[in-house]
């Protein structure tokens, strides 16, 4: 072990971090507080690549691609909480765990999508509450025999609408359970595949249905202290190359309309186009928004967060802009090729790095320098801050919160995997 990571060391180390941020006008124990009071939504479903409990013996389908067969994934529901409880134990911070519907448990009962209640999820209701953290919630639009062509509320078929107007009710009453036992609201993300492969004759059927299904789902009024409703929005897919109906402007205009969130997955535009831009014009119009921070490579491939520029954009727009209070930040990503607790780890803790170094930003001096219009001292102060003790006091906010500095987390997931993981078959 190094000695650089000792108390004595970190703490030193912070002090000198400090003194060169205060420098610059930045108080990195306002910025240490900032971070705390933030949440981040985690997605179970990167602990046993979107299995879910359910058994409807169907493939995952619906352009979502899971690769690698590392072993150890969990198979139960308390495979997951006990894997998700390791992963919180090394995360600094206080987060949320998001469950989508297919992690219902039936107790050896076959409960279909459009009968599920909050008892299939008393049991995770009643560890969230143990553990007091936050749960969101997803109706599951995939893996089911109903959404096997790949359209669900936009299909042409009234009855098969009909099934998944009623999930989506379904959905957002769950949520509302969830949020009434927690005391704190849930967010209920309602995201669909229904798309083609190949040039459509017809894209404004599909879109029509896709309204008026949604309005039904959403007719209901629901206190949102209990249950928060969101739309999320997609370019293309695997296997819906040519045509999505869920596109940005279908749900931009139906959020703005109907007064509810937009949920921005950094995977679903083109792969060049980042989401961090989106998020200062859409809060003019929306009261909040949640993001599913995630990151495509070539395609919405959905790989582990890592510490990009497009991330860090995304964090500063988040802070810079003052919008910490009406973002919900989660994360979607599923890699099966590497430990799963590890990728929850990993990609957590880099969400909260890119916020934390959002929050230490001299952010102050550059808007300073951009209204006088030295645009020349903003590019050079930018640079500069590039450079600044960041890892001293992101060590620093470890230690104080009690979880691992540094890389000395992965001892304690090596040591699941060996005493826990390993042993499934
Ligand atoms: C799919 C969407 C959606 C899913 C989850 C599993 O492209 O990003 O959010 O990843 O619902
Ligand atoms: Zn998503």
């Amino acid at each position: 072990m190094l000695m650089a990571t000792s108390t004595k060391h970190i703490e030193q180390a912070y002090r000198l971090a400090k003194d060169r941020y205060a420098q610059l006008g930045v108080n990195t124990d306002q910025a240490l507080q900032a971070l705390a009071r933030i949440s981040i939504s985690v997605h179970c479903w990167q602990g046993d690549d979107v299995g879910g409990f359910e058994n409807a013996g169907q493939a995952l389908g619906a352009g979502l691609a899971v690769t690698g067969n590392y072993p150890g994934k969990a198979r139960t529901p308390q495979d997951l909480r006990r894997d998700f409880e390791k992963a919180l134990s090394v995360i600094p911070g206080r987060h949320r765990f998001n469950l989508h519907a297919c992690y219902a448990e039936m107790d050896g009962r076959k409960v279909e999508r459009d009968q599920l209640g909050a008892e299939q999820f008393r049991n995770w209701i009643a560890w969230a509450k143990s553990l007091q953290i936050g749960l969101d919630f997803n109706p599951t639009y995939f893996a089911h025999p109903k959404a096997a062509d790949g359209l669900t509320l936009a299909h042409p078929d009234p009855d098969i609408r009909r099934f998944w107007v009623e999930h989506g009710i379904r959905c957002r009453e769950i949520g509302a359970a969830i949020g009434r036992a927690l005391g704190q609201s849930c967010l209920t993300n309602l995201w669909i595949p229904d798309g083609v492969k190949d040039t459509p004759a017809d894209r404004k059927g599909p879109r029509a249905r896709l309204l008026e299904s949604l309005d039904a789902v959403f007719k209901k009024k629901i206190d949102r202290k209990h249950n928060v409703d969101t739309v999320e929005p997609k370019l293309f897919g695997i296997g819906s190359e040519s045509y999505v109906v869920g596109s940005h402007e279908f749900y931009l205009g139906y959020a703005v309309s109907r007064n509810i969130l937009l949920t921005l997955d950094a995977g679903h535009y083109h792969p060049t186009e980042g989401i961090a831009d989106k998020i200062s014009s859409v809060l003019l119009y929306l009261p909040e928004i949640a993001l599913h921070v995630s990151r495509g490579v070539r395609w919405d491939s959905d790989h582990v967060v890592t510490l990009t520029d497009d991330l860090q954009a995304i964090a500063q727009e988040i802070v810079w802009g003052g919008h910490l209070g009406r973002v919900r930040i989660g994360l979607d990503y599923f890699d099966a090729s590497i430990n799963r607790v590890a990728a929850w780890v990993i990609g957590t803790r880099n969400m909260a790095k890119a916020l934390l170094l959002a929050l230490v930003a001299p952010i102050a001096r550059l808007k300073q320098f951009e209204a006088e219009g030295d645009f020349t001292a903003r590019l050079a102060l930018m640079e500069d801050a590039k450079v600044l003790p960041f890892g001293a006091v992101w060590d620093y906010h470890c230690h104080r919160s009690e979880v691992p500095v540094g890389d000395a987390w992965l001892a304690e997931v090596k040591r699941y995997e060996r005493e826990v993981l390993s042993q499934r078959h």
